[in-house]
């Protein structure tokens, strides 16, 4: 902790983003912050000018998710702020420690309904983790760096809110060390029973979620797997929770997810759910299987509330308790241990089983997909996410959006590193992949990054093009062209007689629109163009430039998320009958 000094508040902000390691901030100039913004380079702090809010607030998010640390973004108050809104709900549910710094109109005219006002802290009460005001300009440093330590220490957004004549004046003001607090191993009781349950079980099967990745413990996941001969399966969207590559990964459960892995937790008497809440999108029942072992054991270890119903439960830290456990099965005998290689040669075989169909499966086989792909002359998709799978780069980054293919994706995306994958999770935005991997990027330049697109969801995003071109920030963007928004035209097709309104898409070039915005666009039509195509692609990021790879796909379209949401329609009015 520094000495109190005298500063401007400004200063006593600019100070504690120092202090807590920031390096980037982004953001769209505004004249609320300018006078912070003007002493950023001087504290070796890049500001990051984007072309919307909302990419800057999810740049952020990126940063935070690729590099562990906090992501920052800034905006003028009123409409720049509530550009933020679904960036910060989308990081809300990626738990992605980012700090949304949001001037506020002066404190001398709130509430007069002045120019860019609005009151800036009740919109974004329900999706963050914490919310800062600056009620002083003498505890600017206090309150900014609280809204630090929160996002870290819960894991999710917090908000620092700033009347914008607060920025001005003299104070006296200490600039405090980042507080970290460990969350520990958890229950020291609750960590023997679940032990003992490990150890009597025939048939453990690891869940390894996003806290494996938060905590750092992989190497913690590896182990347990290894010594209890477990299958390890990915929670959903986390195909980075475990590295891919090891014998006993099994792939991630799911929507879109490895039958290899759904068999296999379907077998289990003992499941351990390491870093995972257990959310309700996570385990429903997919490609027909309904595969949640509702009478085997769950114990699960994770920081957040607990959501389904277990036999062990333990807040803690991911790899802490993950040690613990480590230590408390070496001193044990495990009854798994005399089925141990009947075990193995089951995983090997139901992940040989699963990869044999994934290749088998290049097209989908349902009327309406024959129908529209028997007619096109483009990719099917999955032969083409195949094909992307086999020439993504080692240590590769790859975001995810929300759309058919992007799903279907999950099949195809698997990781040995974890930091390695960002879907956009429960809040499920359409548009967040892209400016979600330049975020990525910019906090891990040497690592290959890739964003994987719908056209639809492109059409929201692309604007993000500029912020590449101007800031040298070299991605490569895979744009699924099918001409439509496929996965809300799939409930057209299953559920409304294919009466389509709104689902068909008339697009431009994507190649010559990204070359029109100062970056490298390339359409392919072939599979066997793909790997060289990706590979000029990852090259060029490498120069600071992006490429739009825009893929042309036939309509086809796999197994919807949502179908138990939907219902066929019962119409009672006369003239609304023949819409059922
Ligand atoms: C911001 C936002 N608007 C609308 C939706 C609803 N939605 C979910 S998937 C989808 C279609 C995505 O289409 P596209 O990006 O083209 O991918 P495709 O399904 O064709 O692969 C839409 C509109 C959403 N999730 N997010
Ligand atoms: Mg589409």
């Amino acid at each position: 902790m520094s000495a109190p000094q005298k500063m401007g508040p400004s200063e006593a902000l600019v100070e504690t983003l120092a202090a807590q390691g920031v390096t980037h901030v982004f953001g769209i100039v505004g004249s609320a912050f300018m006078d912070a913004l003007d002493i950023f380079p001087a504290a070796g702090i890049r500001f990051v000018p984007v072309a919307h809010e909302q990419g800057a607030i999810h740049m952020a998010d990126g940063y935070a998710r690729a590099s562990g640390r906090h992501g920052v973004c800034i905006a003028q108050n009123g409409p720049g702020v509530t550009n933020f809104v679904t960036g910060v709900a989308a990081a809300y549910w990626a738990h992605s420690p980012v700090v949304f710094i949001t001037p506020e109109t002066g404190s001398m005219t709130m509430g007069l309904g002045g120019f860019q006002e609005t009151e800036q802290l009740p919109i974004f009460s329900k999706i963050t983790r914490y919310q800062g005001h600056v009620n002083n300009p003498r505890r600017m440093a206090e309150i900014a760096a609280r809204c630090f330590d929160r996002a870290i220490l819960e894991r999710g957004p917090a908000q620092l809110n700033i009347p914008r004549d607060f920025f001005y004046g003299e104070i006296e003001a200490t600039i405090t060390e980042p507080l970290r607090i460990g969350q520990g191993a958890g229950d020291a009781a609750a960590l023997d029973a679940a032990a003992a349950l490990l150890a009597a079980a025939r048939f453990p099967v690891i869940l390894a979620g996003g806290g494996v990745i938060v905590a750092g413990a992989t190497a913690e996941a590896v182990a347990l797997a290894d010594l209890l001969g477990a299958a390890v399966c990915n929670s959903y969207l986390h195909n980075d929770s475990f590295p891919a590559s090891h014998a006993l990964a099994a792939g991630p459960l799911g929507y879109q997810g490895s039958k290899a892995a759904m068999k296999l937790i379907a077998q289990a008497d003992v499941v351990l759910a390491l870093g995972t809440r257990l959310g309700p999108f996570g385990t429903l029942p997919q490609h027909g299987l309904d595969y949640w072992p509702r009478l085997a054991k769950i114990i699960q270890i994770d920081s957040d509330p607990l959501v389904k119903p277990i036999s062990v439960g333990i807040q803690a830290d991911a790899r802490a308790a993950a040690a613990a456990l480590l230590e408390r099965l070496n001193a044990r005998t495990l009854a798994g241990t005399a089925s141990r290689a009947e075990r193995l040669a089951r995983i090997a075989a139901e992940k040989a089983a699963w990869e044999a169909e994934l290749t088998a499966w290049t097209q989908e086989r349902d009327p309406y997909s024959l129908e529209v792909a028997g007619a096109s002359k483009y990719m099917h998709p999955r032969a083409m996410l195949r094909a992307l799978e086999q020439a993504m780069p080692p240590e590769s980054m790859v975001s995810t959006d929300i759309g058919n293919i992007c799903s279907v994706a999950n099949s195809y995306l698997r990781f040995d590193k974890p930091r390695s994958m960002f879907a956009a999770m429960s809040f499920g935005n359409c548009g967040y992949a892209f400016p979600v991997i330049c975020g990525a990027k910019v906090a891990c330049p040497e690592r290959p990054a890739f964003a994987y697109v719908g056209d639809g969801a492109w059409g929201i995003s692309f604007n993000e093009l500029l912020t590449c071109a101007r800031e040298r920030i070299g991605v490569t963007v895979v744009v699924f062209n099918n001409g439509q928004w496929g996965a809300e035209k799939k409930n057209h097709v299953d559920f409304y007689s294919r009466r389509y309104q709104g689902v068909n898409l008339e697009n431009p070039s994507w190649a010559a629109v990204a070359r029109a915005f100062g970056c490298e666009g390339v359409t392919v039509e072939r599979p066997a163009d793909i790997a060289p195509a990706l590979r000029d692609a990852a090259r060029a990021q490498s120069d600071g430039k992006t490429t739009v790879l825009e893929m042309m796909v036939t309509q086809e379209l796999g197994d919807p998320f949502r179908r138990d949401a939907l219902s066929k329609p019962v119409r009672y009015l006369a003239k609304y009958r023949p819409y059922s």
